[in-house]
């Protein structure tokens, strides 16, 4: 895996260099300070969010709501090639359970049941002797981008972080299912966790929320219980959870409790209504679209993120800048990703690295060099294999804000 370190290593060189120059340059640059959004013809510069970290245990998040607890990762803390424990971004429909602290994990079962010949009860050892397998996968919230939509959507205002590709450890769902034996009515999987919803009341259920068979069988689709080498960490879902990758995160169900297999789309709550579905046919800001016009989102969409430099940075002239950022495209992966220092006139491609594995995000980066003093505008923009590309303003308004994957964009100021 030297080739995966080298990158690394030259990053923090190049980060600390970075710092160096923006400490020894002295600007007085104001802004004024707006609401995030990618939107209309503000400024990046204008719109970039404010830094506020401060989150136990989390290194680089952003608060968003307190109850329950939603915070994103600013861009330039996803700088790494896989996310940090500390910088996944963390997205709760409910409080989390607190027997995830106190519990012995040896005291916790998986229930297998619905459309299956032989429901099963696995405590986490017997659940273990199922092979393990180890994978990067991408997580992303169907809500990631929420905030650039006019009229805005309810909801937490993710702008670009609520996205992380960590390392897990666990069994295939797949082997799991098949060990239960499905029946031939098995259609769609419901997901349970343990978390307690927001009311207090233990008979209500924050989220529950599944796949079809397909995508469950999917060999990368995970039970885990290891995230980057350590147990889950408590905020996401110690002891286990399931990991599917590429889809809304919500499919990623927490604190995994049971399994049961439907044999119609699962209808736990928040797979109805509105809840992580889009119009069936675009629709115009503000519309009111009937229930029955909505669908399930599956795959989600081809982004990029640029994590190097950080938005608003004070760059010198004449010295080239390393930009350097992830791409990802749901079920797909990433042909190309290219960048436009002149907003959009020109594009040029930057190399991009394979996915570690299939549902790993690709890491992709590039040389720049500014052609007179200024202020710039990086934009990154990936195309997926199929060759659907990002767009540059935000994409088609829905009801809830979901599948913002407009183009990533930060300042740069060449003095
Ligand atoms: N039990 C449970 N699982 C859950 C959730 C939840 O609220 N409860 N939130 C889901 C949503 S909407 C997302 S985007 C992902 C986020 O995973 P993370 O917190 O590990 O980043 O978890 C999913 N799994
Ligand atoms: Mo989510």
């Amino acid at each position: 895996m030297s080739n995966r370190q080298k990158p690394n290593a030259s990053r923090r060189a190049f980060l600390k260099y970075g710092g160096l120059t923006a400490l020894t340059i002295a600007v007085d640059f104001s802004l004024p300070l707006l609401r995030p959004s990618y939107s209309g013809w503000m400024a990046v510069a204008n719109a970039d969010p404010l830094d506020d970290i401060s989150i136990p245990g989390k290194n680089g998040l952003r608060i968003l709501n307190n109850r329950p607890l939603n915070a994103e990762t600013l861009p330039h803390f996803l700088d790494d090639e896989i996310t940090p424990n500390d910088r996944h971004f963390v997205r709760n429909n409910g409080l989390v359970p607190s027997s995830a602290h106190e519990m012995d994990a040896k005291g916790w079962t998986l229930t297998v049941d619905g459309e299956v010949h032989n429901p099963l009860v696995l405590t986490l050892e017997q659940l273990k002797r199922f092979k393990p397998y180890t994978y990067s996968l991408q997580i992303e919230c169907g809500g990631n981008g929420r905030a650039g939509y006019d009229p805005p959507a309810k909801g937490n205002q993710w702008t670009y972080g609520a996205v992380g590709c960590a390392t897990y450890t666990g069994v295939r769902m797949g082997d799991v299912l098949r060990s239960a034996g499905l029946k031939n009515s098995a259609v769609y999987t419901g997901y349970y966790g343990n978390d307690l919803h927001l009311s207090g009341d233990p008979n209500k259920i924050p989220i529950s929320r599944g796949t079809p068979i397909s995508k469950a069988m999917d060999e990368h689709t995970l039970i885990a219980w290891e995230m980057n080498g350590r147990p889950l960490p408590t905020l996401h879902g110690f002891p286990l959870r399931v990991v599917t990758p590429g889809w809304p995160g919500s499919t990623s169900i927490k604190w995994l409790k049971h399994i049961t297999v439907r044999d119609r789309e699962h209808d736990g709550p928040k797979m109805t209504g509105y809840s992580y579905r889009v119009p069936r046919y675009p629709v115009p800001p503000g519309a009111h679209v009937p229930k029955r016009d909505m669908k399930i989102i599956e795959s989600m969409p081809v982004k990029s993120l640029i994590t190097f430099p950080k938005s608003r940075l004070n760059w010198k002239y004449g010295k080239p800048l390393q930009v350097r950022g992830h791409a990802w495209a749901g079920d797909s992966s990433v042909k190309t990703v290219h960048v436009s220092i002149d907003f959009g006139a020109n594009w040029g491609e930057t190399s991009l690295t394979p996915p570690a594995n299939p549902f790993a995000w690709q890491n992709w980066s590039t040389m720049l060099g500014f052609p007179k003093r200024g202020y710039y505008e990086i934009w990154a923009r990936a195309t997926d294999t199929a060759g659907v590309m990002q767009p540059m303003v935000v994409p088609g308004w829905n009801p809830k804000g979901y599948l913002n994957n407009a183009t990533h964009r930060v300042a740069v100021t060449v003095l």
